[in-house]
Order: structure tokens, then C-alpha cells, then sequence
């Protein structure tokens, strides 16, 4: 069995030698399956899918194109090289050699933080399930599979962590990954987008656009982490995400450019069974605000802790002349007695708002990027992101209420304007209605714009999926 798993399992991490890892992964690899099975992707299960598998971490290796069933799809564990002589790059410990086991003091932080960050990658999962009946195109039904199987490769990142580094109670973890279920009201995951439906493609493209950007940049703050093993993992889960972000804004790119091409002919989109500018706008705000709440608080005491232990760094920590961030504050607007009062906080409590603001600058470079492709068809409307306090669940502006440019209202006026916002029923069963799956070589639903150009220097017509 130790053999095969070590066939069976492309790694860099010695899975060979090592007998600890491999009995941890001989119990876990069947509920693995078992969990891909009963909460994976709903048909398509034995249709040969044109998937990139990472097989070694060298430039050749990690994209390796072929056909491929998805339960066979060999998951690998792998870590960028080790750097020689790394060292903390920021927090208390600045300077000092990086970890190479778990430092007992941060033990419970450490777990925590990748506990989280391994939630989310099967909760997506099982999020995107129901999506392959409805693909807008082969192309599209191949990119979602394989969003879905690097995101059990992510999770499997995760469990080596647990498992080659934490003892029983990781191993406990690594269990309970399998366990938990989006959505579920008794053991839902972790945050909240990851427990949000995702019914449509359009929420599917929105969702890769502005939820898996959170994870790029999650991974990166990780990628700095003090612990090496994390840093080295995320580091190479960030090639592979990548893509998933790529699906995304192009994604939307293509929903929009479809729209303004009909709009270009003088046609009205939606009787054309595609989607108006106002029913992709709501969509915009329902996924930047879900996914803006995965930063956590503007003032954070973990996130302080975090930095402060060396675990969990700024977005391309080497960017910044000063690593400890002992001096230094934040200016922001904080909510007080129905008012927002600008105030300094310490600059290690706001980081989750210093790494926010790096997502929502990448966000709105995604939008104007869009907007040209409205003005390149000569259509005169934009598309915009809503400011950051709307529709927040966490941090100082949840439970309060704000418009879309960000100003302070009553509950009231929220709840009229709200399906001015945000989708209304109307609007999912419109989009939902419009989802009819297209399966014919070099086809595509009317809706969406096909791709500027295929996967792997192949045509959109390419036989991306080829049913059993
Ligand atoms: N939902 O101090 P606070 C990805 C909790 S996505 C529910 O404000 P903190 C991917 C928080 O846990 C990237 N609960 O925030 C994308 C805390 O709970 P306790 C995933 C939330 O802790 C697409 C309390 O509120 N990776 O990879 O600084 C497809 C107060 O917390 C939420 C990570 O997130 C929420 N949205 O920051 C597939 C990295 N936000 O202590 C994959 C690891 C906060 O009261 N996680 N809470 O029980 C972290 O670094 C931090 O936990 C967070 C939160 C950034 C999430």
C-alpha cells in the first residue's frame, strides 16, 4: 500500500521514507474520496476531462496537460524548494531562522490559521457542485473541473501540514475537513462566503473572480509566514491559483462583453437571453462585499497576534522598508455613536485592512478592465465596486447599514433599496432560467462571449470534455 501511495501521490515531501506520513494518509485518502464522491462534482464523474496536474514542482513539471477521470486525478503534496538560510522576514521575531517544526509557543495560532485556510478549499467544492449540469460551453465545464480538483489538491496541502506536523489532534483536523459542509446549518464551514450557495455560473465566475482573489491574497500574507513548511506550500498553491482568478475575470469579462455586443446592435440583452449590466452589477456587490468580510476585522487582535508571532505577514512583506510594524498606525473611519470618526489605530491591529487594501485596489483593476470592454463596444454605462462598508458582516461596519457609496442609512431605507443592490429572487431565477448546459464541440450559451483563446495553445473548439 506504502508503495502505491507513493506512486499514486506525485510529492517533493519524501512521502517514501516517510512511515508517519504515509499511515496518516492510508486513513485519510479513502474518507478523502469517500468526501469527493458524495459531495464533489454531480455527474461527469467518469468523463475523460482535459486537466493540468502538477507532477513535479520544476517549470515543466507543475502544469502537465492530459485527459484524465477526476476521481483518478493523482492530488500531489508539494512545496517550493527550500530557501537556503531563511530567515523571519517580520513580527517579534524578525530576523531570527525561519521554523522548520511548529514553535510550541504559536502552536494553537498556527493550527488555527491553517485549519481555516484548508476549510475553505473543499467548501468550495462542494459549493460549485450542482455547476457542470448547466456549463456554458466544454471550455467552461473544463475549467470548473479543474478549479475543483486543484482546490482538493489545496486542501490536501493543508492535511500534509496537520498531518506531518501537528501529531493527533492534526490528524483530528485533517478528519474534520471532511466533515464539515458548506451551508450546512450543523457543521458549516468556517467563513462565511464558503457557506453562501453558488447556484449559477454567474455566481461561479464572480466567486472566482473576488473570492479566490481573497485567497490570493490570504496565501501570499501565509507565504511570508515564519513557519517554512506554510510558507513553501502556499507558495506553490499560489501557481495554481492563479488560474482559478483568471476564470473568474474573464469570466465576468466575457458575460460582459456578450451583453455589449447585443447592447452595440441596439438589442435589449435580457431578450436576447443574456444578462443586463444591472443584473451583472448586483451580482459585483453580493461577491466583493461576501468576499471583502474574509479579511476579517479592520481592528484585529489576531491580526496582530498573527503578525506580531511571525505567522502571517503583509502582502509582499519585502515591499515594505520596516518589518515590525511596532510604530507606525492606520487612519480609518470608525463607526461611533451613529457617526464615523477618523481615527489612528496601531498599525498591527489594522492589518487585515492594510491586506484588504491591497484586494480592493486588484478588484477595481479587474473592473476597469471591464469597463473597457463596455467602451470598446461604445456602450456609455460602467460597472463599478461598491464601496467597502456596504453590505459587511464583519468587522466595525457589520451590523450597521450603507449604501453603495458608503454612507451611513437606517435599516429601513437599506431593506427598499436593498434589491436595488444586491440580487432579488427575481434576478436568481431570471439567471438561473437563462443556465442550460452546452456540451457540443466549439458551442456556447447566448449569454456569455466565448474565450479569446483556448487552454494549453489549444482552440475553444478543442474536445475539453469527452463524456464516458
Ligand atoms: N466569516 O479578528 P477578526 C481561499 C471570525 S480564501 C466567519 O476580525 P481575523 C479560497 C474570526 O475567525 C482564503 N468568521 O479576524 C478561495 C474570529 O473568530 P473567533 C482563506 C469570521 O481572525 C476560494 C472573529 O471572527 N484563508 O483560500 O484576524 C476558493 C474575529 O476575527 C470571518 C484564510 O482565511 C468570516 N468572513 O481574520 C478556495 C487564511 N472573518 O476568534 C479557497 C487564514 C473573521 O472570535 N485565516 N471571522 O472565534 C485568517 O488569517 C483569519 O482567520 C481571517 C480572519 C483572515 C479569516
Amino acid at each position: 500500500m506504502s508503495l502505491q501511495l507513493d506512486e499514486k501521490i506525485p510529492n517533493n515531501v519524501n512521502l517514501s521514507s516517510d512511515k508517519r506520513l504515509q499511515r496518516a494518509l492510508e486513513q485519510w485518502l479513502p474518507n478523502y474520496l469517500g468526501w469527493w464522491r458524495e459531495v464533489g462534482p454531480v455527474g461527469w464523474q467518469e468523463a475523460d476531462v482535459y486537466l493540468r496536474t502538477a507532477i513535479s514542482v520544476e517549470p515543466d513539471g507543475w502544469a502537465h496537460f492530459d485527459y484524465v477521470k477526476m476521481p483518478d486525478y493523482r492530488w500531489g503534496i508539494f512545496l517550493t524548494p527550500p530557501e537556503a538560510d531563511r530567515t523571519i522576514g517580520f513580527g517579534d521575531h524578525f530576523g531570527e531562522p525561519a521554523w522548520q517544526e511548529v514553535p510550541g509557543e504559536f502552536r494553537n495560532m498556527l493550527r488555527r490559521i491553517i485549519v481555516t485556510q484548508g476549510d475553505t478549499e473543499p467548501a468550495s467544492v462542494e459549493q460549485q457542485r450542482m455547476l457542470g449540469a448547466t456549463a456554458p460551453s466544454l471550455y467552461d465545464l473544463r475549467n470548473l473541473f479543474q478549479v475543483n480538483v486543484e482546490e482538493g489538491r489545496h486542501l490536501w496541502a493543508m492535511v500534509y501540514l496537520l498531518q506531518s506536523y501537528f501529531g493527533k489532534d492534526g490528524r483530528e483536523e485533517a478528519e474534520g475537513l471532511l466533515q464539515r459542509r458548506s451551508g450546512d446549518s450543523d457543521k458549516p464551514r468556517i467563513l462565511g462566503a464558503f457557506n453562501q450557495p453558488i447556484e449559477n455560473w454567474l455566481d461561479f465566475y464572480m466567486f472566482t473572480m473576488f473570492t479566490d482573489r481573497d485567497g490570493k491574497y490570504q496565501l501570499y500574507a501565509l507565504s511570508e509566514s515564519g513557519f517554512d513548511p506554510l510558507s513553501r506550500t502556499c507558495k506553490f498553491m499560489l501557481t495554481e491559483e492563479a488560474h482559478h482568478m483568471f476564470v473568474g475575470e474573464t469570466g465576468v469579462d466575457r458575460v460582459v462583453a456578450r451583453t455589449a455586443e447585443l447592447m452595440k446592435q441596439g438589442l435589449d440583452p435580457v431578450k436576447e437571453g443574456a444578462l443586463s449590466l444591472e443584473v451583472i452589477q448586483k451580482y459585483i456587490n453580493l461577491w466583493f462585499s461576501l468576499s471583502e468580510d474574509l479579511f476579517g476585522g479592520e481592528i484585529s487582535s489576531n491580526a496582530a497576534d498573527f503578525f506580531a508571532a511571525g505567522l502571517k505577514g503583509r502582502y509582499k512583506e519585502a515591499q515594505y522598508e520596516e518589518h515590525k510594524a511596532l510604530a507606525g498606525s492606520y487612519s480609518m473611519d470608525v463607526p461611533e455613536n451613529g457617526t464615523l470618526v477618523k481615527k489612528d489605530v496601531p498599525l498591527r491591529t489594522a492589518m487585515n485592512e492594510v491586506l484588504r487594501d491591497g484586494y480592493v485596489d486588484d478588484c477595481q483593476r479587474a473592473v476597469d478592465k471591464w469597463n473597457r470592454t463596455l467602451e470598446r463596444a461604445g456602450v456609455g454605462e460602467r460597472l463599478r465596486l461598491p464601496h467597502r462598508r456596504f453590505h459587511r458582516h464583519q468587522g466595525i461596519y457589520a451590523g450597521q447599514f450603507y449604501d453603495i457609496d458608503g454612507n451611513l442609512i437606517d435599516e429601513a431605507r437599506f431593506n427598499e433599496s436593498r434589491d436595488r443592490w444586491l440580487p432579488s429572487e427575481a434576478d436568481r431565477t431570471h439567471v438561473q432560467n437563462l443556465m442550460h448546459g452546452v456540451f457540443e464541440r466549439g458551442k456556447i450559451a447566448a449569454w456569455i462571449a466565448p474565450p479569446a483563446k483556448g487552454i494549453n495553445g489549444n482552440p475553444f473548439d478543442f474536445q475539453y470534455v469527452r463524456k464516458a
